[in-house]
């Protein structure tokens, strides 16, 4: 069996606009879904993004922008943003890994095999933002000695990175490194991206239908928050997402409140969702 890359979006585990509250509810049954994927045999990648635990703070200290040199005159001292940031998203990633090891323990298996879970900080392995920045992807997926008599999954999220003189830091989103996870490992059979949409919409809101198959000829009617988001919110997702369906079969985007979804796209191939292909 393959690897199933899964990004859990941070509109979908966090409440995107209260300051660092996660949706509990949200994140234990998407690790439910994920265990039970594992448990099935595939390896399973997580990457989960930052929502109100990484965007807020990260727009405050402007680190999106990089080093700015001296800012005390407007209070804002990006260095200790950097600490903010990376602190916040760590308690985010440990709510997330108490999850899955809960629900390890709760959904059925039939061996005893123990489900290991490991969590990559994209600070320790990766330099530079954007999607070609320097780092190796080969730690997602372990010699077959390692994972020999296991189940596992590897866990990782959009992250403050260190980047190049004189830019210091900046953002490394969640998005980014799915398209590098997905394209440079290779058996990824799936990569799903669960959001707090139903997938793309023909317009934002109430009155947008849900676009079953898109490809980037479409275009997206959509909205980006650039006041709370310091990433590329569904225009980037969008694009990557094409550009992962040159390779990956299957590439959705999905309601993240119902992973039900998730397991029929892994069982029967279709959902109710938005299947991405690169070319009309
Ligand atoms: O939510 C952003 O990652 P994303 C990471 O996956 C931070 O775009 C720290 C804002």
């Amino acid at each position: 069996m393959g690897r199933i890359v899964l990004k859990w979006g941070g509109g979908v585990i966090t409440e995107k606009s209260a300051h660092c509250i996660a949706r509990r509810e949200m994140i234990a049954s998407l690790s439910e879904c994920a265990v039970k994927l594992a448990y099935a045999g595939h390896e399973v990648i997580i990457v989960h993004g930052a929502g109100s635990f990484g965007h807020i703070d990260a727009k405050h200290y402007r680190l999106n922008e990089g080093y700015l040199g001296d800012l005390s005159e407007s209070g804002i001292n990006q260095i200790e943003g950097v600490d903010v940031v990376r602190k916040q998203m760590n308690c985010l990633n440990s709510l997330v890994h108490d999850h899955l090891s809960e629900a390890a323990s709760r959904v059925g298996k039939e061996d005893v095999k123990e489900l290991l879970i490991i969590t990559h900080e994209p600070r320790d392995f990766a330099l530079n933002s954007g999607a070609d920045f320097a780092g190796d992807i080969d730690i997602f997926a372990l010699n077959p000695e390692e994972s020999e008599g296991k189940y596992v999954i590897h866990l990782t999220f959009g992250d403050v990175v260190n980047c190049s003189e004189p830019t210091k830091f900046g953002i490394l989103s969640g998005d980014h490194l799915m398209y590098r996870i997905a394209t440079e490992l290779t058996d990824v059979t799936h990569c799903i991206f669960a959001m707090d949409e139903p997938g793309i919409l023909t317009e934002p809101g109430k009155n947008g239908d849900l676009i079953t198959v898109w490809n980037p000829e479409l275009g997206i009617n959509g909205v980006h928050n650039e006041t709370i988001d310091v990433t590329g919110g569904i225009f980037l997702k969008a694009e990557i997402a094409a550009k992962i369906a040159d390779v990956v079969e299957h590439v959705w985007f999905v309601y993240g409140g119902s992973p039900e979804l998730i397991l029929d796209i892994v069982e029967s191939g279709v959902t109710t969702g938005t299947k991405i292909i690169s070319k009309a």
